[in-house]
């Protein structure tokens, strides 16, 4: 687990976020431009079998002047989307919290990764196979609905629903 927690410092971020490149090159690279922003690599963990929710990530990148705000996920495949941000408490424990917004500075790349800010899919209503590949929609305030694929990557091992929220 703190190898998980040290991912909230820089240059493990970047590293992690060059293997995810790294991967997507190798297999199936993808990502969308939507105006000043870019979205990299928006995917979602292979849940256990018997998981009911799933995380997802992905890069987003401003190249603009202003900043936008990721406000809304649609993924019509699920009950329920929402972003979500992982706090860590002083006993050590991380609890996901739903956030209404996340925001994206001009000039910066955020990322949605483990341990981290996510985007997380609730009732599932069939199986998440690796390699799938799972389309929705991501809505910003000034850059409006951007439609994305998610690719379905490996598991982590971890039943997300397992985590408090
Ligand atoms: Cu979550």
């Amino acid at each position: 687990m703190n190898a998980r927690l040290s991912s909230f410092r820089l240059a493990p971020s970047l590293l992690a976020l060059c293997a995810a490149l790294a991967l997507a090159t190798a297999g199936h690279a993808h990502g969308v431009t939507a105006g000043d922003l870019e979205i990299i690599h928006p995917n979602i963990l292979a849940p256990a079998p018997s998981a009911k929710s799933a995380a997802g990530y992905m890069g987003i990148a401003n190249a603009g002047t202003t900043a936008d705000r990721l406000i809304g996920i649609e993924v019509p495949t699920v009950a329920r989307s929402e972003l979500h941000t992982t706090e860590h408490g002083t006993d050590g424990v991380a609890r996901m919290m739903h956030v209404d917004g996340i925001e994206i500075p001009p000039g910066e790349t955020v990322l949605l990764e483990r341990g981290g800010m996510h985007i997380m899919l609730m009732g599932l209503t069939g199986p998440l196979v690796e390699g799938q590949m799972v389309p929705g929609t991501l809505v910003f305030e000034n850059a409006g609905r951007v439609e994305v694929e998610f690719s379905v990557d490996p598991s982590d091992g971890v039943d997300h629903s397992d985590m408090g929220h």
